[in-house]
């Protein structure tokens, strides 16, 4: 009789330890809601660190980087193989329909455009961390400065030096060939590009006044794949560039992920 009962006894705990599992097991599917929904993390939301997906290399990664450095703003970067095609797959293009890094997810904000996502960064976290990257949009006068200095690096900066690094690295990582004729004129419209830059800075301390702003800090991740791994020195040739280009390239937040975001 002794023996049934604890026969029994062990039947019943070994039910209880079988339907603890399965409960254990069940609420870790649940709490599946509870992680990023894209297949990049594992790791949890609730802490509602602001995640960059992007290549730690990618110059459009390293931009953004430099923005949440420049405001202190802590980040974690999920790490999109672009070698690997992650950018193509649905889970990301569900984020970004392009296709291309990087993106922004702060708590359930998500947002992309390299440009873009530095001007939220520099807005809301507008208290924190290096002041003035972007003005007030009630300060026409900075603000339409601002724009302005934003505008000529995306229009005489931006086509002339990605253009460039497109022609000697990204294209031979494709399989492709240089074309060295093109190069040559993308080249010769950034240096005289950088004649106006001159004058624009010798007047003033940075593009868009006597404080650095989101303008300056998107030259560096192109700016510096010419001039450190392509060799072209056109952002040394003059005194005002050059002095423009030591101050921003100096500064700890580019420094801090040059070498990767
Ligand atoms: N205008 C976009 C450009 C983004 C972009 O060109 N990203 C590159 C990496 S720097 C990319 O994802 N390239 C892969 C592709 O276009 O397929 C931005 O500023 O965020």
């Amino acid at each position: 009789m002794a023996s049934k009962l604890s026969s029994l006894a062990l039947h019943s705990l070994l039910v209880l330890a079988l339907a603890a599992l399965l409960n254990l097991a069940s609420n870790s599917l649940n709490l599946k809601t509870y992680f990023d929904t894209s297949s990049f993390s594992a790791k949890p939301t609730h802490n509602m660190t602001v995640k960059l997906y992007g290549s730690p290399s990618s110059t459009c990664t390293r931009r953004v980087a430099t923005v949440l450095k420049e405001k202190n703003v802590p980040y974690e970067l999920i790490p999109i193989d672009l070698g690997k095609g992650e950018h193509k797959k649905p889970e990301f293009t569900s984020l970004q329909p392009f296709g291309q890094v990087p993106v922004l997810k702060d708590g359930d904000f998500t947002i992309y455009e390299s440009r873009a996502i530095g001007r939220y960064i520099a807005l809301k976290y507008g208290n924190q961390g290096t002041p003035g990257l972007i003005p007030s949009p009630s300060d026409f006068e900075a603000w339409g400065r601002f724009e302005e200095a934003a505008s000529i690096e995306q229009n005489n900066f931006d086509p002339f030096a990605s253009g460039i690094s497109g022609e000697k690295i990204f294209k031979l990582m494709r399989g492709g060939t240089t074309d060295e004729k093109r190069v040559k004129e993308l080249t010769d419209t950034l240096y005289a590009k950088l004649e106006a830059y001159e004058v624009i800075l010798s007047k003033r301390k940075y593009l868009a006044g006597d404080t650095i702003t989101l303008a300056d800090l998107f030259h560096l991740p192109y700016g510096t794949m010419i001039t450190e791994r392509l060799g072209i020195d056109a952002l040394n040739s003059k005194p005002n560039v050059a002095r423009w280009w030591k101050d921003i390239t100096s500064r700890p937040s580019w420094q801090a992920v040059k070498d990767g975001a």
